[in-house]
């Protein structure tokens, strides 16, 4: 996935323009088990220190590795590099928003241990900061931004689905990049922090209604030392992570979607009940309402579960006559509906009778949406969060 840097790599004498920076910075570098890769690091922040003569304070956030981390970090001596290691609320997100929160100064830089992230960028990312962003990612995916080559398909792949996934939220071109400048007054701001997994300037760039992101081209490399802590488990926390920054930006719209899928699955079920009945050689009346008897339990677990799952602390009994009752009144609107439209504005169309069908089921459903969201699993305090209940594993910052 290379192309060429042209303004990713301008070095020395190529430069544009010097860039003077006038505020400190704090770089917050997550780290587990990174001894390798932290003396480099801290020579490479010592070498644009000296270079552009900028303040800058390089933490550590380490989840106790125990590898000689803390060792590497106090040979190096440079009274400007720290290592904090922590021993609770482990994961890479809780670390870097400890780091934030450690920072002392202005503006605040986060990025990798493993130097995948060219550290000469902070300069840059800096200027973009100056010249009006909001928010900046060191990116692969802008032009000039490039990747090492030897990324295979199902990697380029990962990536690709995975930013596409992010899009309603930014349209950053790579809101997965763990690599970004910000204002630590934005970062103060932000409420509700809750990050799952890796993907912190997405949560970021969504927390603190961040509008305008800019994005530095830069080139990824690949990491020389040590091992990748991303795993196929942090893969399916990259959804979970997803669905709650969706419910944060989108709120009853989520609800709305979320409804629709489960809905979606609901007569996915219906079939599915009815055909295996039918093939065990059961009555069609009977496989008929199995259907839909199974098909209504299945959605209002998962209604439950997913598209209110804040109300998950209410009386499941009493909800399920409430689902129930919404399910019958939006069947009653659905067929009012559907036989007012046929008798007036679609007597004489042709399809009258679908299209009307079609406006009852539409009508039919938004007054079930409306309420369960509004009576049967209605939020006891007005003032609540949409913040869906805590799930095992949960990390609240
Ligand atoms: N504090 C802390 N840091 C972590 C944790 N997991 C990963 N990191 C650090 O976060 C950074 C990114 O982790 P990587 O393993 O490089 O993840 P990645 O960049 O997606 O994977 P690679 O492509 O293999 O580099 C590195 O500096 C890690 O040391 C963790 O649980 N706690
Ligand atoms: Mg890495």
């Amino acid at each position: 996935m290379s192309t060429p840097a042209a303004t990713a790599d301008l070095d020395g004498a190529d430069r544009l323009a010097r860039i003077e920076i006038l505020t400190p910075i704090s770089v917050v570098v997550p780290t587990y088990k990174e001894v390798l890769n932290i003396p480099l690091v801290i020579e490479r922040i010592a070498a644009i220190r000296d270079e552009h003569a900028i303040e800058i304070e390089l933490l550590f956030m380490d989840d106790d590795s125990n590898d000689g981390s803390v060792e590497a970090v106090e040979q190096a001596g440079r009274e400007w590099a720290r290592i904090v290691v922590r021993k609770q609320n482990r994961g890479l997100s809780p670390a870097v928003v400890d780091g934030l929160r450690e920072a002392s100064h202005p503006v605040v830089v986060c990025m990798d241990c493993d130097l995948s992230h060219p550290p000469e960028k902070i300069p840059d990312l800096v200027l973009a900061l100056e010249s009006g962003q909001q928010f900046v990612l060191g990116s692969r995916y802008v032009p000039g931004g490039t990747t090492d080559d030897d990324w295979g398909l199902f990697r380029w792949l990962n990536s690709y689905v995975a930013t596409l996934l992010a899009r309603p939220l930014t349209s950053a071109k790579d809101p997965m990049s763990g690599y970004f400048a910000m204002r630590k007054a934005d970062f103060d701001a932000a409420r509700h922090l809750n990050p799952i997994g890796y993907k912190i300037a997405l949560e970021l760039i969504v927390k603190c209604g961040i509008e305008n992101v800019g994005e530095v081209p830069i080139h990824f490399s690949d990491r020389l030392h040590g091992e990748s802590k991303l795993s196929l488990k942090e893969q399916l926390k990259y959804i979970q992570h997803l669905r709650r920054l969706y419910i944060h930006k989108f709120g009853t719209a989520m609800d709305l979607l979320q409804f629709l899928v489960v809905g979606a699955s609901g007569t996915i079920v219906n079939l599915g009940v009815l055909s295996l009945l039918q093939w065990l050689g059961s009555l069609e009346a009977l496989a008929l309402a199995a259907g839909v008897g199974v098909s209504v339990i299945s959605n209002f677990l998962l209604n439950r579960r997913f598209t209110f799952s804040y109300a998950r602390a209410g009386n499941p009994w009493k909800q399920l006559v409430g689902f129930i009752g919404a399910s019958a009144v939006g069947m009653v609107v659905n067929y009012a509906v559907a036989l007012t439209l046929r008798s007036t504005l679609l007597e004489d169309v042709p399809y009258g009778l679908q299209f009307a069908a079609i406006a009852g089921i539409a009508c039919g459903m938004l007054f079930n949406f409306l309420g369960n969201r509004f009576i049967v699993f209605k939020k006891r305090h007005p003032g609540a969060t949409k913040k869906p209940a805590p799930e095992p594993g949960d990390t609240a910052l």
